[in-house]
């Protein structure tokens, strides 16, 4: 893959491999959707796996927040059940509620249905990225992927779960049916993440959202191996990878040794603490993301506290700890940036 220097030279990247820079790099998870009315504008009238499915659509969404926010990466729309929606599992995104799945997967007879997936189910990624790259310049561009724990909890539990009971029960009930799903859920993210990288991604971020919700020891049980599996595959292709979850301050250490170049870190942990538990790393997050709709004075002490904290890492990558929320004034988040910029600057 033919990296353009000014992509490999930008803040971001730099900063993912522990290099000086000139000021902090800072994007949002989330930061194209529900929050930007010209998102809302788009996307009135086309649900949205068929908005991930159409290059143009993906590459306007994307390109909208960087537009307007002047953030330092862009992150490919897209979402983590569009590789399971290629090879054929019947999920839909309902409005309001997220990743809804016809048939849960709960026996090794559904697990073997699953299938693999190749480049040519997902055409419109190589295409979008293609476009994505043409567009953005010197902005990196950030691929994504669902890990499979938090993949295998949407199709276990059929939609979201605040407690992922039926997730569990199937881990501790049934290890083998669990880890054959996992395999598969591994192979599946692998290529989802090659074909974002091998059309020009310059970072992926591995969502392991759920993984928050369960002991260390369970983590390393049942879902580390996996995710190492996925990190793995795209280790030497000088395209950094971020491994983020919510919750996660007791795995830290174990989520970047499985194969992370950076650790993303929810709000609940000071980034100084997170910094000594991931061995060297660095690291992305993590402002609440309540605290951009705060008054200014309050944003603006929060900022500058996770730049200090930051700095005990060998590389901070400004983030909020987890999604922009939809009603998050964009206003604030541009001021955000701002913020991060003005007072990072070296
Ligand atoms: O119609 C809409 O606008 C639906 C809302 C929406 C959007 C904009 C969903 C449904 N997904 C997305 C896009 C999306 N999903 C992105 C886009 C790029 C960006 O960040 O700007 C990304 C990275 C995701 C990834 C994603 N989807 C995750 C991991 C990140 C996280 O927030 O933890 C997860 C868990 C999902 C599942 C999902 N998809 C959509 C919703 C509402 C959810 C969460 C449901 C739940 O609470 O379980």
């Amino acid at each position: 893959m033919a990296t353009n220097g000014a992509v490999n030279e930008s803040v971001f990247l730099r900063a993912c491999r522990g290099e000086d820079v000139a000021h902090t790099p800072v994007w949002f998870m989330r930061q194209a959707g529900r929050s930007l009315p010209e998102y809302r504008k788009l996307r009135e009238g086309i649900p949205m796996l068929e908005a991930c499915r159409t290059p143009e659509l993906i590459c306007e969404i994307t390109l909208q927040p960087v537009r307007r926010h002047n953030v330092d990466a862009a992150i490919f729309f897209s979402d983590i059940v569009v590789p399971l929606a290629a090879v054929g599992v019947d999920v839909d995104i309902v409005p309001g509620t997220g990743p809804v799945v016809a048939e849960p997967i709960r026996d090794m007879a559904a697990v073997e249905r699953l299938r693999d997936l190749t480049e040519e189910d997902v055409p419109y990624i190589t295409q979008a990225v293609r476009l994505l790259r043409d567009e953005l310049g010197a902005t990196p561009l950030i691929g994504f992927a669902g890990a499979p724990f938090t993949l295998a909890s949407y199709l276990v539990e059929g939609g979201p779960s605040r407690t992922h009971a039926q997730t569990k029960a199937l881990m501790y009930g049934a290890p083998e049916v669990w880890h054959a799903l996992c395999e598969r859920l591994a192979a599946i993210t692998s290529r989802f993440l090659r074909v974002q990288i091998d059309a020009g991604a310059n970072a992926v971020q591995l969502f392991d959202s759920w993984a928050g919700a369960l002991s260390l020891a369970d983590y390393e049980t049942f879902v580390a191996p996996h995710s190492t599996r996925v990190l793995s595959s795209v280790e030497g292709l000088g395209v950094p990878r971020i491994h983020f979850g919510v919750g996660t301050a007791h795995l830290l250490t174990a989520m970047g040794e499985a194969g992370a170049d950076v650790v993303g870190v929810d709000w609940r942990t000071p980034l100084d603490k997170a910094a000594g538990l991931v061995g060297g790393r660095a690291v992305q997050g993590n402002l609440d993301p309540c605290t951009v709709m705060a008054p200014d004075a309050v944003l603006e002490r929060e900022v500058r506290r996770i730049l200090a904290e930051g700095k005990a890492a060998p590389g901070h990558i400004f983030n909020l700890g987890h999604g922009v929320l939809p009603e998050t004034d964009p206003d604030a988040l541009t001021r955000t940036v701002e913020l991060v910029h003005e007072h990072s600057a070296r």
